[in-house]
């Protein structure tokens, strides 16, 4: 399942991204693939994590979906940046969970997908069906569908090469549709909620970015709870 997050981020927010980010970007336009920023958020060093922005982005999006979602412990489990570079090829249909088996042994993982630029489909902008949007608050079902099957393709899709077979994605995308969002909206989907992206057919970069949470109970792996990214100030 997947909603619509009615908050809107501020331009101003946006452009703080882009600018930090513009080496990426840039070098990303020569690169046809996806350029994740792994280390943007989080990073290698105090001064240069981040987590500022994090922090804003999560202060804006959080409070509408903390008491949905009811986590345990809310973690950040991975915020990166989605470039994808001119000419770049789509992102082959999938779910999340195909990826998150073994660290995400109970699913709570789920993604909030935010638009730094106002997306187009010839952009290479998020494909979801229709039939799966909830409203936020039903959004509390979250994370209770189940796992279609999916196979390793390194050939179709290299940065994101486990994928839903091709037979039975041309099928599923017939009744699949590009969803539109402005710069600094942002959708949240669950981890089995089936996506795609169309290639980058514009001569610019695609300008995109996730915040995945999901409960930290248990676990060691993640970027930040959230109780202490709400408490961070930069040093
Ligand atoms: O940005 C894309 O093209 C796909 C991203 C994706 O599949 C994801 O963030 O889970
Ligand atoms: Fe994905």
């Amino acid at each position: 399942m997947w909603c619509r997050l009615p908050t809107r981020i501020s331009s101003s927010a946006i452009d703080a991204i882009l600018e930090r980010a513009e080496r990426l970007i840039s070098a990303s336009q020569k690169d046809t693939s996806i350029t994740f920023g792994k280390d943007f958020f989080g990073g290698i060093d105090a001064e240069n994590n981040n987590l500022d922005l994090l922090q804003q982005l999560h202060q804006e999006f959080w409070p509408q979906i903390t008491e949905i979602v009811n986590l345990n412990v809310p973690v950040v489990d991975d915020a990166i940046l989605l470039i994808k570079g001119a000419g770049a090829p789509g992102t082959a249909l999938h779910q999340d969970r195909a990826y998150w088996v073994s660290r995400d042994p109970i699913p709570t993982i789920f993604s909030v997908w935010i638009a730094l630029e106002d997306l187009t489909e010839e952009k290479g902008g998020l494909v979801l069906s229709p039939d799966n949007q909830v409203s936020v608050s039903e959004m509390s079902l979250f994370n209770k569908g189940s796992l279609l099957k999916h196979e390793e393709d390194f050939v179709q899709s290299s940065h994101f090469p486990i994928t839903i077979p091709k037979a039975a994605a041309a099928e599923m995308k017939k009744s699949m549709e590009f969803i539109s969002l402005a710069k600094g909206e942002a959708l949240a989907f669950d981890s089995f909620e089936p996506h795609t992206t169309g290639p980058n057919e514009t001569s610019t970069p695609r300008l995109a970015m996730k915040i995945a949470y999901s409960d930290g109970l248990d676990k060691d792996r993640y970027l930040i709870q959230t109780e202490e990214l709400e408490n961070y100030f930069p040093s």
